[in-house]
């Protein structure tokens, strides 16, 4: 007997603010839940599996029209002419009195009762499957104690929409616990709920938190999918992970400390979005990425606001075989000297920020002086060199004093820690 565990579909989930960001695969992302789903099926008739055991939140509230209704039960049509088995207990985002449209049901699949707890006996293949519906969003009770005893010689699947008592990173649904749900003498316990995979418990019973089939935002990252559970003479004898998600988010860190170029910046971020895609190249990955650390860079993208974030997205231009696309890009970087600090240094990182400042203050000073130096210099940035020194507004002559500034104390900086051996 071979049976897929899922929890937590939420399709159709509203994809909040995806068209504030430009360049969005809005459409693929917003149907990246229903892909799931069909993955899921495709996977039930290419496994042949048995039976499926949804654990709630099939939707993520009740229906906009009745297409998501009409969507789901299509690929539950799917399921019931291969002759699989489908058993559904709602959950709190999709609970009987949530959703108030109706469509007529489908042979084969079972919704459980929200009034109490039923339990389907499976003779064909061995098996007795206990659930119950959520009737209403908010569930305080547990639900567990009206879930009967488990029927001798059969293998005992419960079915539960929970979240564990203890688990205070979420409010109380149905709540119960992993020792009450040990002492029922099931084989196995489906639980939906909470969003991340976990395994509770490893096995007599296994007690699974399948995670959601497919992320829905930056928060839901890594891979996501169902599990797929062999069971011979009424023992598991393998049971696995196995991800459907066609959008996989991810929470990326780069660390850009000593990074000076936006290219060693592309390059870098490359490499990680590589590592991250790794053996799930095929699927679009969704990027939230933090760039921390000390670089110079952060004072490119003070002068010029935005220029970290295009950088990355210039990157994912030239990404090899994985497609990513950034949903957002946080800047923590730090100057690679504490500026303030730094002025009062007796040194030559002290006369430089002294100078500096001096010259930013006096409009007059600043131009005759970068008047002076443009003169001599032979190697400056933004192609200054071309310009008449005189034309140059004192704007200009500030961004420039202010890379120029960047750039020596970043190299004095450094030089300063090689120095100290560090
Ligand atoms: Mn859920």
């Amino acid at each position: 007997m071979k049976f897929i565990h899922a929890a937590d579909l939420h399709i159709d989930s509203p994809l909040l603010g995806l068209n504030a960001y430009e360049g969005a695969p809005a459409e693929r992302i917003r149907g990246a839940t229903r892909a799931a789903l069909i993955a899921l099926v495709d996977l039930a008739l290419a496994e042949r599996v048995d039976l499926v055991a949804l654990a709630g939140d099939i939707y993520d509230g009740n229906w906009q029209d009745f297409k998501t209704g009409l969507f789901f039960r299509e690929q539950m049509v799917r399921l019931a002419r291969a002759g699989v088995r489908v058993f559904i207990a709602k959950g709190n985002h999709d609970a009987e009195s949530v959703i108030t449209k109706a469509l007529p049901g489908v042979a084969g699949v079972h919704i459980f009762s929200s009034r109490k707890a039923e339990c389907i006996e499976l003779p064909e293949i061995g098996v007795a499957v206990h659930g119950r519906s959520f009737p209403e969003k908010a569930v305080v009770e547990d639900l567990l104690p009206g879930y009967s005893a488990p029927v001798p010689g059969r293998f005992n699947l419960g079915i539960l929409h929970t979240s564990l008592a203890g688990n205070i990173e979420h409010p109380t649904y149905a709540p119960t616990t992993a020792a009450a749900l040990c002492a029922k003498g099931y084989d196995y316990f489906a639980l939906g709920h909470i969003h991340k995979r976990e395994i509770v418990r490893e096995s007599s019973p296994r007690i699974v938190y399948a995670g959601n089939l497919q992320g829905r935002h930056a928060r839901e990252t890594g891979s996501k999918g169902c599990e797929l559970v062999v069971v011979e003479e009424g023992r598991i004898v393998s049971a696995e992970h196995v991800s459907l998600d066609v959008v996989r988010w991810h929470q990326i860190v780069l660390d850009a400390t000593g990074v000076q170029t936006l290219e060693a910046l592309a390059s870098r971020f490359a490499q990680a979005a590589q590592a991250h895609a790794d053996g799930a190249r095929e699927r679009l990955h969704a990027v939230r990425l933090l760039i921390e650390g000390e670089s110079e860079l952060a004072q490119r993208e003070a002068e010029q606001p935005g220029t970290l974030a295009a950088a990355i997205q210039a990157a994912t231009q030239e990404l090899d075989g994985i497609e990513v696309w950034i949903e957002k890009v946080k800047i923590d970087l730090r100057s690679p000297i504490d500026r303030a600090s730094a002025a009062e240094r007796p040194d030559a990182v002290g006369d430089v920020i002294r100078l500096v400042d001096e010259l930013q203050a006096d409009e007059a000073r600043l131009k005759a002086w970068m008047g002076e130096q443009l003169r001599e210099m032979k190697n400056l940035p933004f192609g200054l060199l071309d310009a008449d020194p005189a034309a140059l507004d004192a704007e200009a002559l500030r961004a420039a004093l202010a890379e120029a500034e960047s750039t020596l104390l970043a190299h004095l900086h450094s030089a300063s820690q090689q120095g100290a051996g560090a």
